[in-house]
């Protein structure tokens, strides 16, 4: 869906049903059933998007089989302002718009408080894309706590793209651009023996979250299944889809790996030989915007891309003769993650009469203005804080009770998320540019994501890195038990747009860690509020652990 003449006008309905076999899959209809369309956006056009909820609890009509659409009798109607309810329940609908800077505002991109019930008129979203958005790939997705992971992995998600990245590389002008949407799934064939053309791996582990274990060989059972624009690759012969391509065709490919929980670590093979991905942006934002010059990330072979993170890149498609694969590689998650094995996930099959696809680059395009604020690597950090992620059992003795996740500022008390609580565990103002060290205290790989702002990777493991672009999502190592420190990645936060004032969160993006605890809140006051911090903020208690680092202020 385009916008036209500034305007994108949309409704869109969450929908769950329950499947023959016992699981909910969740979509965002459009229309006659358009299943979550690409809403194309040109930085600043307005966006009025209404969001009807059409819930119904999954496990209330459990056995129901029936192909109607019943709402359940738990969900009698509670008329409430959507605004302010924060009724975070199973048939509770929001909407996040995952890398945009707009205001973490109500109807525009909060997801605190904002809660859309079954009973509620379609509520209205309404926002301004930034004229300073960079053009790339975004996304939208529900953000109810303690719902995100149910309904991301049932389907619940689409691509957002701003426009205009031939504008930010003339490279790309006149090239064919598809959109490749990856998603999770509970697997369809969980009883299946991995396929016989896999070699033997020690016997599948099931971790506490009921999921394959991560085994260390990239193979065997995966915690979950993938899709790829809604076709189904299932374990254990992962079918792969198709992508018939023009022999040697240049395109530009955005993939968003908008699952739940799974890793992806993504490679083009052309008769098995990895090809170079030629990356152009990371996370909706051009590598050429971004301090970096446009071939520094040319020669990548594979790209990590965590829960959230999106990445572009130029393919050119094989020759007649030769057919691609494109696959995503092991990950390795820790002993504590999830496996995620390598898998296909479709052919590319050159063919002199493939179909062009849907959309093409401008083949003539004004370049970017340049923007004026200085770039995020040359800005001296105004403050320095510490936080990481760790993990409890409840019962410390028995490695599959219930686990709680926390992502804690060092000094304060780790604690799950409180959605009630609605207290910043720290305090910025606008204008502020400041560096975090990420620790993982656990022995299972996270995905730091913050709402509202991009971030720039300095170090990792207190090792400077050459990253001069910009994320919006970031593995944090795992922790092995052998190392003196815990891994860490070292991030420059940018609050300096005026856009980032307000109260959001920042969390893993793996989404039963953040349904459950893994999650905290950041305040950006106005850059002309008084110089106190809110009293009824935890972060004084941080501002003294800051005096211990005085070399880093
Ligand atoms: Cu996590």
């Amino acid at each position: 869906m385009r916008s036209k003449d500034g305007l994108l006008a949309v409704g869109l309905t969450e929908y769950n049903e329950k499947q023959k076999d016992g699981s909910v899959r969740y979509c965002y209809i459009y229309g006659n059933g358009v299943e979550s369309p690409n809403l194309r956006l040109k930085p600043g056009d307005l966006v009025i998007l209404k969001l009807r909820n059409d819930l119904s609890d999954a496990d209330a009509s459990a056995g129901a089989a029936s192909p109607s659409h019943n709402h359940s009798k738990s969900d009698v109607p509670t008329p409430s302002d959507p605004c302010t309810s924060g009724v975070m329940k199973a048939t509770s609908a929001n909407l996040h718009f995952h890398g945009l800077t707009i205001p973490p505002l109500c109807h525009q991109d909060d997801v605190l408080n904002t809660s859309v019930q079954p009973a509620d008129a379609p509520f209205e979203y309404r926002f301004r894309i930034p004229e300073n958005e960079p053009p790339g790939l975004y996304w939208y997705h529900p953000h109810i706590h303690g719902f995100s992971k149910t309904q991301v992995l049932g389907g619940a998600s689409g691509a957002l793209i701003v426009e205009g990245i031939e504008r930010a590389n003339s490279d790309l002008a006149g090239l064919p651009e598809r959109v490749l949407v990856i998603r999770d799934q509970d697997l369809l064939n969980p009883s299946s023996p991995p396929s016989k053309s896999e070699p033997i791996v020690p016997k599948m582990m099931i971790d506490r979250d009921g999921d394959s274990a991560n085994n260390g060989t990239g193979f065997g059972k995966p915690a979950k299944d993938l899709s790829i624009n809604y076709v189904p690759v299932p374990y254990p012969d992962y079918p792969p889809a198709v992508i018939k391509m023009k022999p040697g065709e240049r395109q530009l490919w955005r993939v968003l790996n908008a699952s739940a929980i799974t890793y992806l670590n993504l490679a083009v093979l052309f008769n098995r030989a990895p090809q170079k991905l030629k990356i152009v942006a990371l996370d909706g934002v051009p590598v050429s915007t971004s301090g970096a010059s446009k071939d520094i990330l040319a020669a990548q072979t594979h790209i990590g891309l965590p829960p959230g993170g999106r990445v572009e890149f130029v393919v050119d498609g094989p020759p007649a003769g030769v057919t691609g694969l494109f696959v995503t590689r092991a990950v390795d998650t820790g002993s504590g993650g999830e496996n995620d094995p390598n898998r296909a996930l479709a052919t590319i099959v050159p063919s002199p009469d493939a179909a062009e696809p849907h959309s093409l680059l401008a083949s003539a395009p004004e370049p970017m203005p340049t923007t004026a604020l200085p770039w995020l690597g040359s800005v001296a950090p105004t403050h320095v804080r510490r936080l990481y992620f760790s993990e409890k059992l409840s019962d410390p003795n028995d490695p599959n009770s219930a686990t709680t996740f926390f992502i804690t500022v060092d000094g304060q008390n780790p604690t799950a998320f409180d959605p009630a609580s609605g207290v910043p565990d720290m305090v910025v103002k606008q204008g502020d540019v400041e560096d975090w060290i990420i620790e993982n205290r656990s022995t299972e790989l996270h995905t730091f994501h913050i709402h509202q702002l991009h971030f720039m990777l300095l170090e990792s493991s207190g090792v400077a890195v050459d990253e001069p672009f910009l994320r919006d999502t970031i593995n944090v190592p795992y922790f092995n038990g052998r190392t003196l420190a815990y891994p860490s990645v070292r991030l420059r936060m940018d609050f300096r747009d005026p856009n980032t004032v307000g109260t959001f969160p920042y969390h893993c993006h793996l989404l039963e860690h953040e349904d459950n605890g893994m999650m905290g809140l950041i305040r950006v006051l106005p850059a002309d509020a008084p110089a106190t911090a809110d009293p009824s903020s935890r972060a004084s208690r941080t501002q003294d652990l800051s005096r211990k680092h005085p070399s880093e202020r």
